[in-house]
């Protein structure tokens, strides 16, 4: 099938600067968030993109008033905005750019010339793209502003790149990888980051695949796509412990996750499926069948090179950034300092609309990459009162050096006040 990669290149014309694509360290300055308050007038942005060419026209070419805007549905902080353009996907001796790499390599090898690859596509899309056409219902909890990033109540930072299998689809692409940053309101801890980078993969079946091997062409679908799978794991890693797991999606059925044993726990480094034949039929001619998965990035390269904690990604220390060669799989990450963390509580009366992705959000912001950790430890009701206190405990570390008792108590501090009056929580 034809590649639509010609009319991404004629649709390149757009003439807004570009967002400056250096790496940067996030200031541990405050930062107001915007959590969002109510639904508001749908009024699509200008830049509301619908066609693949228009998305790849604009990629990488936002302004701050595009993404962040006095809509009352606009949650976008200024520590998402930064990281919008930035593309580690892009940088090939990134160790996200280096995995992406070894991805392609595996799917070049297995099937040559078959995979049409996307690696700069716009992170901003429609909600439609990235619920609706994946079959998302209206109540699922990731439509939720509590866990996806809103331009507005049309427009989104896509919160996964399962956004692109549709309209890619309907543009004749029969198989096809799309690499990209995704967003989400997430809680914070070394494998959990509000930015990552996932890879889509799809590929679609005729009745010729399913008869030649005398299957169902669901039975089909799975079995290839889990040796598909299996394989590239074997590809990235050599011999190494890992475990389907039954999930739930709702753009494919039968649904699974692929763990992987690392520092002593199990990793869930990718969701896939069969996808749901109402998207195949809706987007292609009749009569085929699909698997789809979506990776992620950060863990992959987290297991292939020893990096133990996802901000890792995001700095721009050369001791860092310099131990990585374009395709070289071989690195494994040599710590080069540790920094013990420092440990303070805040416990408080929750409020109604308090929750711990706002709670996260309030700490990413003030603290920035400072914060490695927030973890729930203690939850409990008065019995008299029936208000619920939680207590988190905020791990603050750098990456790169030793922080000061004045730095961490004037960031808690800040996390306090800022709790406070923008939760609606009681501090106790
Ligand atoms: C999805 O996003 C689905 N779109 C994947 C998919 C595609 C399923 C196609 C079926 C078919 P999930 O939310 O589980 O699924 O995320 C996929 C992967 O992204 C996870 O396995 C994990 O590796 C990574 N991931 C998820 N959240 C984060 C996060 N906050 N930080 C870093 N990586 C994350
Ligand atoms: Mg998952």
């Amino acid at each position: 099938m034809a590649s639509i990669r010609a009319a991404l290149a004629a649709g390149r014309c757009c003439g807004v600067a570009r967002l400056a694509a250096a790496q940067r360290v996030l200031p541990a300055a405050a930062r107001g968030t915007q959590l969002a308050a109510a639904a508001g007038v749908a009024r699509p942005s200008r830049r509301c993109l619908s066609t693949v060419s228009q998305a790849a026209a604009a990629a990488t070419t936002l302004s701050r008033e595009e993404v962040i805007t006095d809509h009352p549905f606009n949650n976008v902080t200024d520590s998402i905005f930064e990281k919008i353009g930035v593309n580690l996907h892009q940088q090939p001796a990134h160790p996200i750019g280096i995995i992406k790499g070894a991805i392609y390599d595996y799917f070049d090898q297995q099937h040559p010339s078959t995979f049409a690859k996307f690696d700069d596509l716009q992170p901003l899309v429609t909600a439609k793209a990235n619920f609706d056409e994946v079959l998302v219902p209206a109540d699922h909890v990731s439509r939720s502003p509590n866990d996806t990033y809103y331009v507005s109540p049309d427009v989104v930072l896509r919160c996964h790149t399962s956004a692109h299998q549709a309209e890619l689809l309907r543009a004749g692409n029969s198989a096809f990888l799309v690499t990209g940053d995704v967003y989400r309101r997430d809680s914070i801890d070394a494998t959990h980051y509000p930015v990552f980078h996932q890879m889509e993969g799809v590929r679609v079946f005729g009745p010729q695949d399913w008869e030649a091997a005398g299957q169902e062409p669901t039975a089909y679908a799975e079995a290839e796509l889990k040796r598909t799978l299996e394989g590239l794991a074997k590809h990235l890693f050599g011999e190494v412990e890992m475990r389907w797991i039954d999930a739930y999606f709702p753009f494919t059925e039968p649904s699974f996750e692929l763990e992987i044993f690392f520092k002593g726990q199990w990793l869930e480094v990718l969701g896939c499926g069969v996808m749901q034949q109402s998207i195949l039929d809706k987007n292609l001619e009749p009569g085929h069948k699909a698997w789809a998965f979506g990776l992620g990035l950060e863990r992959l390269a987290m297991v292939l090179f020893d990096i133990p904690d996802i901000r890792l990604f995001w700095t721009s220390d050369q001791r860092f950034l310099k131990q990585f060669k374009q395709g070289d799989l071989s690195t494994r990450f040599k710590s080069y300092s540790k920094f013990p963390p420092c440990y303070k509580d805040v416990a408080f009366w929750v409020s109604d609309s308090f929750t711990e992705n706002n709670l996260c959000e309030v700490v990413r912001g003030i603290a920035g990459d400072l914060v490695e950790e927030v973890k729930l430890i203690d939850d409990f009701t008065h019995p008299k009162t029936g208000r619920t206190s939680n207590c988190y405990r905020i791990a603050y570390r750098s990456m790169d050096r030793s922080l000061t008792d004045e730095e961490i108590n004037a960031l808690q501090e800040e996390v306090r006040s800022t709790i406070a009056s923008k939760l609606g929580v009681e501090l106790r």
